[in-house]
């Protein structure tokens, strides 16, 4: 019952099933202890996480959410919370042993959990990098007040997001970027900070001054901070009732710090020589399991009969598990290499499929009219023809919003969408990219903008963790998302920070499309195809092409798609095949002009998927070809190519496989000295000149 004074959504510890938190509790240490006493010392479960000490605190929160969209992103302790919403025995030990029937189907460690929505929240695909949950989860915040109140869904109304970590994690980027986006948004997240004193081996005081995150955080601004013993049933219920209500009440995020031991060390395999015994021992008077059983008895919810005939029922539970897990076979090997991309089955959770919101791409040919467009403006017009027609379009970044981008991409598109669709972020690109995972997965289409290439560079594990996500989850979970960057040198310009293309870094990071156009009608067509995509997508905007006469067409039409993974062939020539995409483009075809018809020049388009076909048939039919690339040159994309030419095409070449690239440095700033880095129109003729006399 709800006294008087108490807020709304508060949930009184009288009100809380205290059988079922005992329940959880002891099935969570009955699974724990099978792995450490018999799976792990087999060899059956190679990373054992004992989650003892931490259980109480997190079987309390996750019965709390309740509602139909709420999340939470979890970390690799958090199996009792797991276990509350939803997860079986027999999953979590088919998880931990690589069974099929494990949530992620053998793919993934155990303990790195997905979930779409049972009977508590979603569980959104953890990582097993720490720190990466935060942003993430900030992103499901956001979207929250996004579907609330840009889209007018009300079901939405009182939904909240929580983030587990522990007190290592505190001290990671991901947790000050999420940290900075909910406080200044004043968005509906929850810590859940689980101080158990250690990371591995490293004390709290060395993750945060003090060794105390919440105390630190007393004045933060916009967050409500809290503490709690979380292994004391009464106090820990109240705090973490009163974490949610203040969170679901949309009073704003809260950061709630719970002390708990660690009763194992940090993995099955952690001897814990760290810590001495007497802390050990300190800590194992402190255990959360005997001080809910002392509580339950003192309340008469539970006696001794009671608590020994609900233990046998775990126990018999968890053999039964234990029985058909070891019944199960191991995963397909077949399936191994699916699901890196969307196939055609929508995933439970994440993107516009599930809800039937996506928009049809239908590739047509272009309808081109008015004048001739710089790509910059192409790229807006096309962000614009499809915030009108998709509302959960969603266009960010910095300085993205009333400037409308320091390139000018989004200018007016603040005022003309509102500032609920188009908005500027705080700086921090891990930010962007981990918000943005968040957003898609709670059914919006994120496009944020990274100013220029290398400053995607802090988002980096974002990036690769987003990749993998569909793959991980054996796509349960998709989270499409479509990134701009402006990319490579000026106009008359370089520099080592603005003028980087480094495709071949994202052409390594599994799960990535990546669209680099080489004219305005090419953007156009590509930018439509990735916002009505189902895949992570890079679309590459050079800058030289932005305002520059090379890369002006006639705008294609509001319903131009071009497919991804078809190359262009811009110039026919018989005797030597040229492939390049971006700005060089437009360098070898005034070098190819020297040679008429004898020079073949194809734009590739886009990097991945590339067009093997294509490039592989001009081969064929010219039998010398040379690779010219903006990225420096050692592992650059031109090696993949000239390495798939050499395997598929060796007897039809003529001559060596030739590749001009910028050499392994950065792009000077001095225009003579970029110049003399960069491919040059003479240094591409002088190649085009040789390899035809070769
Ligand atoms: C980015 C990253 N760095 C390092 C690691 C290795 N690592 C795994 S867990 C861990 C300690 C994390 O401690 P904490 O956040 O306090 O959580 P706890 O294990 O105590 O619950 C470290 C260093 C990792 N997984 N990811």
């Amino acid at each position: 019952m709800q006294s008087k004074e108490e807020p709304a959504n508060f949930v009184s510890a009288a009100a809380v099933d205290w059988r079922e938190v005992a329940r959880l509790v002891l099935l969570s240490r009955a699974l724990d202890q099978l792995e450490e006493q018999h799976l792990a010392p087999q060899g059956r479960v190679k990373y054992q996480f004992s989650a003892m000490g931490h259980e109480l605190a997190q079987v309390l929160l996750a019965l709390q959410l309740d509602q139909p969209h709420d999340a939470a992103a979890v970390y690799y302790r958090s199996r009792p919370f797991m276990l509350a919403c939803g997860l079986t025995p027999a999953e979590a030990l088919a998880a931990g042993m690589a069974r099929a029937g494990s949530p992620s189907q053998g793919r993934d460690v155990g303990v790195v959990f997905n979930l779409p929505r049972r009977n508590g929240p979603t569980i959104l695909p953890s990582s097993g990098d720490v720190g990466a949950q935060y942003t993430p989860a900030s992103g499901w915040a956001q979207a929250i007040t996004y579907r609330q109140s840009v889209l007018g869904e009300a079901g939405w109304g009182n939904a909240l997001a929580a983030v587990l970590g522990g007190d290592g994690s505190v001290a990671a980027n991901g947790f000050w970027s999420a940290l900075t986006i909910v406080t200044t948004l004043h968005l509906p997240l929850l810590f859940f900070i689980e101080d158990n004193q250690y990371g591995i081996s490293v004390p709290s005081r060395l993750q945060t001054p003090g060794g105390d995150i919440a105390a630190n955080l007393a004045s933060f601004k916009n967050l409500h901070v809290l503490q709690s013993d979380g292994t004391d049933p009464l106090e820990a219920c109240e705090r973490i009732a009163e974490a949610v209500a203040h969170v679901r009440s949309r009073a704003g995020p809260c950061l709630l710090r719970l002390r708990v031991p660690r009763l194992r060390g940090h993995t099955f395999i952690d001897d814990q020589a760290y810590k001495t015994s007497a802390e050990r021992d300190e800590e194992a008077g402190r255990d959360p399991l005997d001080r809910l059983q002392e509580y339950l008895f003192e309340q008469g919810f539970s006696n001794q009969a009671a608590w020994q005939a609900l233990s046998g029922q775990v126990d018999q539970a968890v053999a039964g598990a234990l029985e058909e897990v070891e019944a199960s076979p191991d995963p397909d090997p077949a399936q191994a290499t699916r699901h890196m991309f969307f196939e055609g089955s929508p995933p439970i959770q994440g993107g516009l499929r599930p809800e039937n919101a996506q928009l049809p791409t239908v590739y047509s040919e272009p309808q081109p009219s008015g004048p001739r467009l710089n790509l910059l403006d192409a790229v807006r017009r096309t962000l614009e023809s499809e915030m009108a027609r998709n509302p959960r379009l969603l266009v960010f970044g910095e300085d993205v919003g009333v400037k409308g981008g320091v390139h000018g991409a989004t200018q007016g598109m603040q005022a003309h969408f509102g500032a609920g669709r188009v908005f500027d972020t705080s700086l921090s690109e891990e930010g962007i990219i981990g918000r943005s995972v968040g957003l898609a997965l709670a059914g919006l289409l994120p496009a944020p903008e990274i100013q220029f290439r290398k400053y995607a560079d802090p988002a980096h594990e974002q990036i690769s963790d987003l990749g993998t996500l569909r793959w991980r989850t054996a796509n349960q979970f998709a989270a499409p998302v479509v990134v701009r960057i402006p990319v490579g040198y000026g106009k008359r310009t370089g520099d080592p920070w603005h003028s980087l293309t480094g495709e071949a870094v994202y052409a390594h990071t599994p799960g990535w499309r990546i669209a680099f156009p080489s004219n305005a009608q090419d953007a156009v067509g590509l930018l439509r195809t990735a916002l009505r995509g189902d895949d992570p997508t890079f679309f590459f905007e050079h800058r030289a092409l932005l305002d520059t006469p090379e890369g002006r067409r006639p705008y294609p039409g509001d319903d131009f798609c071009l497919p991804f993974g078809k190359a262009n062939l811009i110039l026919p020539g018989d005797e030597l095949l040229v492939v390049s995409w971006g700005a060089l483009l437009h360098r070898c075809l005034a070098s190819a002009k020297d040679f008429p018809g004898r020079v073949a020049v194809l734009d590739l388009r886009t990097i991945i998927p590339w067009d093997r076909e294509a490039v592989l048939e001009q081969v064929r039919r010219t039998g010398k070809v040379l690779l010219v690339q903006e990225d420096t040159i050692t592992t650059g994309f031109a090696a993949e190519i000239a390495a798939t030419i050499a395997d598929q095409a060796f007897t039809d070449l003529d001559a060596p496989i030739r590749r001009l690239a910028t050499p392994d440095v950065p792009i000077p700033y001095n225009v003579t000295l970029m110049e003399s880095v960069l491919p040059s129109v003479a240094r591409i003729r002088a190649n085009m000149e040789a390899l035809l006399a070769f």
